[in-house]
């Protein structure tokens, strides 16, 4: 077999240092992974997963997951669906018109998803970019057909690599110092995930008028590629083949941390303003992901009191929060390195993300 183009210390070096988006070719070829095909799939996941489902026609507003339909269905079902002519299915998918409708079982935790299955954590190499020890348990899973999408966000932690696994799926990449051309909202709120308001391929000019300032960066990803996500580059995702898998990881980064307390006064903040009673507080405001119940602001507010007390004698940690979503483990972050940038960073971020907040609900 031809040696791969970057050693692990090469593509690691790369990835930290890249500030553009890039395809990484020939990387993969060795992995088991490779194999992870839907087909596959079917046989050794037999659960139920949920799909999220949407129209295929394109809009000149996103659809958020707050808007979507959703259903429960092993792959097996998923596949007979896709490859259903006739339309003249029963179980969960029956009443679902596949030519007009996609849909797709994203961000699933392989963790969750194996657990049972432990060996195929291996099948995923990231130790190959460098980062030792690094596999299925740090990726997610994503199943769709064609027309699936993910709306334009970026992910407020980490870079990202993403492996296409099969089918093709094209990404629409905008650089970070175009964020003011995408028109950023913190509505459906998830943490750290910032929406744009634009369609990126159908947009509305009218509404978003520099959008047509914002510099795109399209690929389509092949099977077999990895695509490197710098961080805080916007990105909107879509299936172009009838069926796609990819399987992405989150790299963590040091300079994470300020992003870690915006989130946390956001996530308090969001808590807050879904605890009080107001017309406008419905359930478009929180992606499906996000539960939040009265209790859940105590929690936090117990969660700032302790790390506070928890400060040492130049360092401060924060508890709960990691990457959106994030199951289990709760992991502890070091914050800033004295407690008086603490006091000046932590007021900046509560100001600005209030804000934010403030600004959107009025
Ligand atoms: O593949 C997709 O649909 C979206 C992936 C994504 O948003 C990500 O990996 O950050």
């Amino acid at each position: 077999m031809a040696s791969k183009p970057f050693t692990p210390e090469e593509a690691r070096r790369i990835v930290q240092c890249l500030q553009t988006p890039a395809v990484f070719l020939n990387m993969t070829t060795d992995w088991p992974a490779l194999h992870w095909t839907v087909e596959h799939l079917s046989t050794c996941l037999t659960e139920r997963l949920r799909f999220r489902i949407g129209k295929r026609t394109e809009d000149m507003a996103p659809l958020f997951e707050t808007e979507c339909s959703y259903i429960e269905a092993t792959i097996k079902e998923f596949l007979s669906w896709t490859a259903n002519e006739d339309e003249s299915l029963v179980g969960p998918f029956s009443g679902y018109h596949c030519k007009e409708l996609w849909a797709y079982a994203d961000y699933k935790y392989i963790t969750q998803l194996f657990q049972d299955k432990p060996a195929m954590f291996q099948d995923v190499v990231w130790s190959d970019f460098g980062f030792p020890g690094r596999d299925g348990r740090d990726s997610t899973l994503w199943i769709g057909t064609q027309g699936a999408n993910t709306p334009c966000h970026l992910d407020s932690y980490g870079c990202n690599l993403v492996f296409q696994i099969q089918g093709r799926k094209r990404w629409h990449l905008f650089p970070p110092d175009d964020t003011h051309c995408l028109y950023p909202t913190r509505i459906p709120y998830e943490e750290s995930s910032v929406f744009s308001q634009v369609s990126v391929v159908q947009p509305d000019l009218k509404t978003f008028p520099a959008f047509r300032r914002a510099r795109v960066h399209t690929v389509t990803l092949q099977p077999g590629q990895v695509l490197f996500v710098p961080r805080h580059w916007w990105h909107y995702v879509e299936s172009v083949d009838p069926v796609t898998v990819s399987v992405n990881s989150w790299i963590e980064m040091d300079m994470d941390d300020g992003a870690r307390v915006g989130e946390a006064l956001t996530k308090t903040i969001v808590c807050a303003l879904k605890s009080a009673p107001s017309l406008d507080n419905n359930d478009h405001w929180l992606n499906p992901t996000e539960v939040f119940t009265p209790n859940l602001l105590k929690f936090f507010a117990a969660e700032y009191l302790s790390n506070i007390q928890r400060q040492t004698s130049n360092q401060l940690y924060i508890g709960c929060f990691s990457h959106k979503r994030h199951c289990g483990e709760h992991s502890r972050h070091r914050l800033f390195g004295s407690a008086s940038y603490f006091r000046i960073g932590i007021l900046k971020y509560v100001i600005y993300e209030c804000a934010k907040l403030v600004y959107m609900k009025t």
